[in-house]
């Protein structure tokens, strides 16, 4: 009976991990533009990136202020690499990185193991 209900468990974790990996609703945050044209966002870096999907303009320069909460090794470096980038984090300070998205599409971010994911909308 308790192997019974430690498989179970077991079962019950798995979906669940997979269900917040994969399935987990993702809200898409807009870029604020500001009146200078930048487009801006803060992402809260806490055992993942909230919000983790952003949408931005293409052709208009965007900062992503990368607002990391946490001192966990996971999110010690931030990998963007349709930019080219590859920065560390420091813990409880905020990081700001600019780029300008020179084409329409999707790009990921992720930690430097890439385990935490988000993604840059990219719209033409
Ligand atoms: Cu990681």
């Amino acid at each position: 009976m308790l192997e019974i209900l430690i498989l179970l468990a077991g079962i019950a974790a798995v979906a669940l991990v997979n269900w917040y990996f994969f399935m987990a609703p993702r809200t898409a945050v807009a870029a604020a533009t500001s009146a200078a044209g930048r487009q801006e966002v803060t992402i809260r870096v806490e055992g993942g990136y909230t919000p983790s999907v952003i949408r931005a303009k293409r052709g208009k320069p965007l900062r992503l202020i990368f607002d990391r909460r946490e001192k966990s090794p996971c999110s010690d470096e931030i990998v963007i690499s349709e930019f080219g980038v590859r920065r560390f984090l420091k813990p409880f300070e905020k990081t700001v990185i600019d780029v300008t998205p020179a084409q329409a599409g999707a790009f990921e971010f992720t930690c430097g193991m890439s385990m935490l994911r988000g993604q840059i909308q990219v719209e033409g």
